[in-house]
């Protein structure tokens, strides 16, 4: 089997990953079980900003990282990552900043993680590499004279061709993904938009699973990435600590029913109109006040970025008014609390929650709503409800699916959720949980791999643009 090599924004942590939310606890699943290198930023930004990597053994792993500069961290990630690409391909053109010097930081940072990795390759390695932050990154090292296998796989959401065409680079950034061998989305609703693009607006062709563009063909599929569900249902269920913070939660909420969110603070988590929702429900069905408690954590992300510091302000804000409208000397409505949890606490949290409140406005899968599901007792479990514009909401059909944006939808949703009977939450959870362990982490990784391995078997060696 030839060598892996991981390519993403951030590296690790590899014994804490949560902290880095979605992609790196999904990584570090996947990586765990073949090894191999994986590559990427330090987290560090540094004066001279090195261009050669720091290569460190952590098990079967070899990372590698190399640190930014501060204008390279400002422009690449700050500022073409998080502030255009992030925002926009989650539909947020209002937020997007179309800066040409964010662009040109992020071409030059792409070529830079290129130029360093180049001399570590081994001429049969299969390269995978992730994320928006690396858009451009196959294309720089095939002008290096890189003749592997390299897969590319887009873990947020790929937007409609006419918000895409908004930004001034969209014809030179989809024409530098044809670079790649195997482009990966998390929903088939992806793979459409892309093939929309490329066959309307660049004139390509498409043949199945196979698209023809810029003198080139790439194999384009949807690729849902899972959790290690198994493990992570273990874990809810007999871990020490799980079990710990199960019966501490459940001795504190004295008979109420929980409902509970989890999400890295980001505006495309949808919170504010989750407590909206929330207050809906507490004013329309007054019998839920002192019968539900809702807990919100929401780990910090981005802080260096304007519209997140407005977004926790407005949320500080909407907390303590629900708390001050609707609250009890002995009842607090909400409880919001900004702070990463250990995974393993997190999933006895999930378990002791009779609801799970994931309501995303754009999601490229979503791994919390997976979590929840898994955590669940299967003799008694709770309910999910799960925004329609999760990428998840594909695959999990037996949640109670609701817009977001329907503040009153949401409200009647959790109503109907309290009163779910156990044979019906059982049987919703029997369905979600076969797919969870059918679809899991490793399903996704060797599904791609696999795809990768096949276009390599009958490759024509690509060219560059
Ligand atoms: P994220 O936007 O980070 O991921 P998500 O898929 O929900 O979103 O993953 C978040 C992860 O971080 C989960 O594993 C969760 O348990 C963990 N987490 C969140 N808050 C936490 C807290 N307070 N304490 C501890 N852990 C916390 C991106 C995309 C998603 C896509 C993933 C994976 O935006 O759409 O599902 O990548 O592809």
């Amino acid at each position: 089997m030839s060598r892996l090599v991981v390519v993403s924004n951030r590296v690790g942590p590899v014994k804490d990953a949560a902290r880095a939310g979605g992609l790196a606890v999904a990584l570090v699943d996947a990586l765990k079980a073949r090894g191999g290198l994986w590559y990427g930023w330090s987290g560090k930004v540094d004066e001279r900003g090195n261009d050669s990597a720091k290569i460190e053994e952590a098990g079967s792993l070899t990372l590698a990282t190399v640190d930014l500069a501060p204008e390279e961290h400002e422009e690449y990630y700050n500022g073409f990552a998080n502030r255009c690409l992030w925002p926009l391909f989650h539909y947020r053109i209002d937020l997007t900043a179309f800066d040409r010097r964010y662009y040109e930081g992020y071409r030059r940072v792409n070529a830079k993680f290129a130029r360093v990795l180049h001399p570590l390759l081994k001429p049969d390695d299969t390269i995978w590499v992730h994320d928006y932050h690396f858009l451009a990154f196959g294309n720089e090292l095939r002008h290096m004279g890189a003749e592997q296998s390299i897969g590319f796989f887009l873990h947020i959401p790929f937007p409609a061709r006419e918000v895409l065409a908004a930004l001034p680079h969209h014809d030179a950034m989809v024409r530098g993904l044809f670079a790649y061998d195997v482009i990966g989305f998390q929903t088939e609703r992806d793979c459409e938009r892309f093939r929309d693009y490329v066959v309307r607006e660049a004139h390509g062709s498409e043949d199945g699973d196979k698209l023809h563009c810029f003198g080139r063909t790439v194999t384009v599929r949807a690729f849902p990435i899972g959790i290690d569900s198994e493990g992570f249902a273990k874990m809810a269920a007999s871990d020490k600590d799980a079990c710990k913070q199960h019966d501490k939660v459940t001795s504190s909420l004295a008979g109420r029913t929980q409902i509970v969110g989890v999400d890295r603070l980001d505006y495309t988590k949808g919170i504010a109109e989750r407590f909206h929702a929330y207050e809906r429900l507490l004013q329309d069905y007054p019998e839920t006040r002192r019968e539900v408690s809702y807990l919100q954590i929401a780990v910090t992300s981005r802080g260096d970025v304007q519209e997140y510091r407005e977004m926790r302000e407005e949320l500080d804000g909407l907390s303590g008014h629900i708390n001050g409208a609707y609250g009890e000397f002995d009842w607090t409505p909400l409880r919001y609390l900004n702070r990463p949890m250990a995974r393993r606490s997190l999933a006895g949290l999930y378990r002791a929650s009779k609801i799970g409140l994931v309501t995303p406005l754009r999601d490229g899968m979503n791994l919390v709503a997976k979590e929840y599901v898994a955590a669940q007792d299967p003799e008694d479990p709770g309910v999910l409800v799960l925004s329609r514009f999760a990428g998840a909401s594909y695959q999990m059909a037996e949640a109670i699916i609701v817009n977001p944006y329907d503040i009153k939808g949401v409200a009647d949703a959790l109503q109907i959720a309290r009163y779910m009977s156990q044979q019906e939450r059982r049987e919703r959870f029997e369905a979600l949980m076969g797919r969870l362990k059918s679809e899991d982490v490793a399903h996704w990784r060797d599904d791609f791999l696999t795809a990768l391995a096949d276009v390599a078997e009958r490759r024509i060696r690509p060219t560059v643009s």
